[in-house]
């Protein structure tokens, strides 16, 4: 399986996030990459591709445009107001508020494009985040050209950005990106399956109106984990999409028992459902040592999850997303390719 990666990741590195009252050293940091391409190595997986240049439109096609440009331009907007440090809002549009007037301040927008403050916009985010969906379509143009998989070493990650807002450490969703474009190029039901210990909000959120994309995410319940409003098995899609949206939210301390149950029950309806084609969000963050989770999944399980969603047998697109177990995550990644390549 060919690896699509490029090296303008290292164009975002926020110096701090904000946890549990404190700045810290961010969790998504550039040495997770480093960790995956060297396990990607010494498992002998073909060579790693530069993804070349990102292409907007169908990006464009897919998110707000007034998202896309405030992207572009908050951090140099952040600058000019005379501001020292990196973007990160301290005001966020709330219930009882007005969510339809955009502000023409920069703390303002900021606020109204991002919806948790853990997550800085530096001068090279923008870069980093066009280059991470740029290895996205890589991955997918693979698979559209007969690959039966891809695997995008997408960094920085993608899942809780919506059409809208970004937070979560995510800023383009790649992964909802790669599944329209797989229904731009004619398939009529795409899968995103989101195997990361958060719930994928903004994925969900881009299609749950729509009827050809199904969404399905496993993840911490959101009544004791972020995202905390939303991710809940009652959000079951809306309109077209009535059905197509399927969320797996599990307790703390889960382990891989129940944790593969509900992988298969997605998985059946995935098939039942008649996909052509699926999109993985890769994040191995539901390992037991994460130190920002709660499910105690070990190494060898994500293997058997590679299994499991290779006997699909479906043309795959895998996003990666989160997973900050930095000693593991190399290895926790390439065991759900290898698992996958070896069902
Ligand atoms: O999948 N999402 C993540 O791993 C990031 C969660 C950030 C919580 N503050
Ligand atoms: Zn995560």
């Amino acid at each position: 399986m060919q690896t699509f990666f490029s090296e303008d990741h290292r164009l975002h590195f926020p110096q701090a996030e904000l946890s549990g009252g404190e700045f810290v050293t961010p969790y998504e940091r550039p040495s997770r990459v480093e960790c995956i391409l060297h396990r990607l190595r010494e498992c002998g997986f073909p060579g790693v591709t530069d993804p070349g240049p990102v292409d907007m439109g169908p990006v464009a096609r897919l998110l707000d445009a007034g998202f896309l440009s405030f992207l572009e331009t908050a951090y140099a907007d952040w600058k000019a107001e005379g501001y020292g440090g990196e973007v990160i809002t301290t005001a966020m549009p709330t219930r009882h508020q007005r969510m339809d007037r955009i502000p023409r301040c920069i703390d303002g927008r900021v606020g109204y494009y991002c919806h948790a403050s853990e997550t800085a916009i530096t001068g090279g985010t923008w870069a980093a985040a066009q280059s991470s969906m740029a290895s996205a379509q890589a991955a997918l143009r693979a698979v559209a050209w007969g690959a039966r998989a891809a695997f995008a070493l997408c960094r920085p990650p993608g899942h809780h950005a919506t059409r809208d807002q970004f937070g979560g450490y995510c800023f383009l969703n790649n992964a909802a990106v790669v599944a329209d474009m797989f229904v731009a190029q004619g398939a009529k039901r795409v899968a995103i399956l989101d195997i990361d210990f958060h719930h994928g909000n903004g994925t969900q959120q881009i299609f749950y109106g729509r009827g050809d994309v199904l969404f399905a995410s496993l993840h911490g319940d959101p009544m004791d984990m972020y995202p905390y409003y939303a991710g809940f098995a009652d959000e079951t899609g809306a309109a077209a999409g009535e059905g197509t949206n399927l969320n797996y939210p599990l307790p703390p301390g889960t382990p891989y028992g129940p944790w593969s149950e509900a992988l298969d029950h997605a998985i059946a309806r995935i098939r039942a459902w008649g996909a052509e084609a699926l999109v993985v969000s890769l994040g191995v963050d539901a390992y037991k040592d994460d130190p920002i989770s709660f499910f105690k999944l070990d190494s060898p399980d994500f293997t058997d999850c590679g299994r499991r969603i290779g006997r699909m047998g479906l043309p795959t697109v895998f996003c990666m997303e989160g997973g900050y177990a930095i000693e593991q995550v190399g290895v926790n990644t390439v065991n759900v390719l290898e698992g996958f390549e070896n069902a």
